[in-house]
């Protein structure tokens, strides 16, 4: 029997699900999630349906940034386990059909990594050049204000330099100070991480998400940035994003990396800043780039002026005219992401649905379905199939994360702004709503931990958790294990045209999928009360089936009135 090979694009079929390690599954009681943990939890993934599982990264890292701060791209942080232990974990998931996609994190590396250690030591280090190194700006001296090379400021809330007194140079970090940005200009630097994605892949991993790979290419005369008003800083951005050299690293990526192991990866670059005009480029197939990138364009919308830490409520029109932009533009060529969700942002249910106890189901389910009825391959993120919610954070002090702690210390000790007026638009939006330790049952450590969790357990998960779930057919799990099950089994839901409705309806979100004959009208009330969209007459004709949905199902013939976050998808012959 000839075993087939799964098509090039076996990804349009599939779902991806995100473990965040740190707080998935703790099986040593030392509080911090670990490697055999997610090997306890396979069966559950295995029954969620899902075909993919990335990790983020479970590398050796001082985790200053949680473990994006890589000092060991070959070898397992001792927090999560070892090289043994992985290579359980790929035996697990493949026994079970489903792949492994690890976290490559090589725009900048942790300070504690060899490679960085030896470039700092001196100005003439053979490593000197594999990171970004510039003496002080001219006419000033090395701390002096004004000095930096550039007058960028990173995605942290600090200056993009780093005065290094061993030598007296600055060195680039678009993260934390701990995370070096690696200078990708130098030909040595990427062989060497060619090398050790291959190394991985040999290992049997599956492929890669790849972070902020569009930041790897710089504009090499590093230009100041348009100075940010009343501050000696700017925005490097235009400098840093999508740069000159991006496509041709990416593809000679490709080249090195992936050749010859056609239909047996999947790679998505994280991409902030990226455009509709840059992910036809990045994921066109033909380009040999990346299969499909995460996109950030929907997940800024209620960031006021695009500043995550100002919130406004979504606006439903814009999400609409954002999402069915990137449906259009990647009709012919490319690919989408479809996400809500990931460790870096609040939980979608809190963000865009109602995490209000008597909408909360209704409202996951409802968001989960319409997102995963779109054109693209869908990620989940873990707890997001259990409708896990934000957690109310009590102080910046409980907080965990960097980026966090960075802005409240800009916003108050350095402008001035009141604490309580900072921390209270922060928390909403703090990525440690997304890291609060996954739900697994109503016991203290929510079934998570033993030990003291490191990061506190959301109080909810005595209601909200997978042990309630699991067997419970109107769980929001049994509605995410339904979903995933229609694009396994209805080629349209991967492949169907997709077109939007109503684009101008505050409350419905609508459109229609349509392929070989049939097409599929999808329909999503982001409110709490009962909306009558007005759809062509046909949906309430005798040949109308309902698909899924998140209700009872009304009598045939019956005006379709949406209840409360409520989903429903139909399916007619195409007229
Ligand atoms: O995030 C890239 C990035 O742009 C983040 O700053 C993100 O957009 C922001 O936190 C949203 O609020 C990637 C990783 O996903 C993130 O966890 C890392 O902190 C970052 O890169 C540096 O590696």
């Amino acid at each position: 029997m000839t075993v087939q090979s799964p098509p090039r694009d076996w990804w349009k079929s599939a779902v991806v699900y995100q473990v965040y390690p740190r707080s998935f599954a703790d099986a040593n009681g030392d509080g911090m999630g670990d490697l055999r943990g997610i090997i306890g939890k396979l069966d559950y993934l295995q029954q969620l349906g899902v075909d993919v599982v990335w990790l983020s990264p479970i590398y050796r890292s001082p985790q200053d940034d949680n473990g994006y701060d890589i000092a060991d791209y070959q070898d397992i942080d001792p927090m999560f386990g070892t090289l043994a232990d992985l290579d359980d974990l790929i035996e697990g998931l493949h026994s079970r059909g489903m792949k492994l996609v690890m976290d490559l994190v090589v725009n900048h590396s942790s300070d504690e990594h060899p490679w960085f250690v030896e470039s700092r030591s001196s100005t003439d280090n053979p490593k000197r050049d594999w990171y970004w190194w510039r003496p002080a700006r001219e006419g000033f001296d090395p701390g002096e204000p004004g000095a930096e090379p550039t007058n960028w400021m990173g995605f942290f809330s600090t200056p993009a330099w780093q005065l290094d007194p061993l030598t007296n140079e600055y060195y680039l970090h678009l993260f934390s100070v701990k995370q070096p940005d690696l200078n990708w200009e130098n030909p040595d630097v990427r062989q060497a991480v060619y090398a050790m994605m291959t190394w991985w892949l040999d290992r049997g991993v599956d492929g890669f998400r790849m972070d902020v790979i569009n930041l790897i290419s710089k504009v090499a005369s590093l230009p100041d940035g348009e100075p940010f008003p009343g501050s000696q800083y700017g925005n490097g951005m235009p400098f840093v994003m999508n740069g000159p050299r991006v496509h041709e690293f990416l593809h000679e990526m490709h080249e090195a990396v992936f050749t010859g192991r056609e239909g047996a990866f999947i790679t998505v670059g994280e991409t902030p800043g990226a455009t509709l005009e840059d992910a036809i480029l990045y994921t066109d197939a033909a380009r040999e780039e990346v299969d499909m990138i995460f996109q950030f364009e929907h997940v800024g919308l209620d960031n006021a002026g695009g500043d995550k830490w100002h919130p406004i409520p979504l606006d439903l029109v814009a999400l609409k005219a954002n999402l069915g932009k990137w449906q259009d533009g990647l009709a012919e060529r490319g690919w989408n992401s479809l996400y809500w969700n990931n460790h870096d942002q609040p939980r979608v249910v809190s963000r865009f649905g109602d995490d209000a106890p008597e909408f909360r189901e209704r409202s996951a389910k409802m968001l989960g379905g319409l997102l995963h009825l779109h054109r693209g391959t869908p990620y989940v993120y873990q707890g997001e199939e259990l409708g896990m919610t934000n957690m109310a954070f009590t102080s910046i002090d409980e907080m965990n994360d960097i980026e966090a702690k960075n802005y409240f210390r800009l916003a108050t000790a350095v402008e001035g702004a009141d604490p309580d007026e900072v921390f209270a638009r922060m928390a909403p939006r703090n990525r440690d709503n997304a890291r609060t330790p996954m739900q697994w049952d109503a016991s203290d450590g929510a079934g998570f931990t033993t030990g003291t969790p490191w990061l506190r357990v959301n109080p909810n998960h005595t209601a909200i958790n997978a042990a309630a779930q699991v067997d419970d057919p109107d769980s929001v799990f049994a509605f995410y294990r339904a979903i995933i099950a229609l694009r396994h089994e209805h080629p349209i839901v991967a492949h169907g045209d997709f077109t939007m409705l109503l684009p101008d309806d505050p409350h419905v979100y609508a459109f229609t999928r349509s392929l070989d004959g049939e097409t599929w009208l999808v329909l999503g009330n982001f409110s709490r009360q009962d909306e009558t969209p007005a759809l062509d007459a046909a949906w309430t004709g005798p040949d109308v089936t309902r698909m899924i949905g998140n209700y009872p199902d009304r009598a045939a013939g019956e005006t379709i009135t949406l209840r409360p976050w409520e989903l429903l998808v139909l399916r007619r012959a195409s007229s």
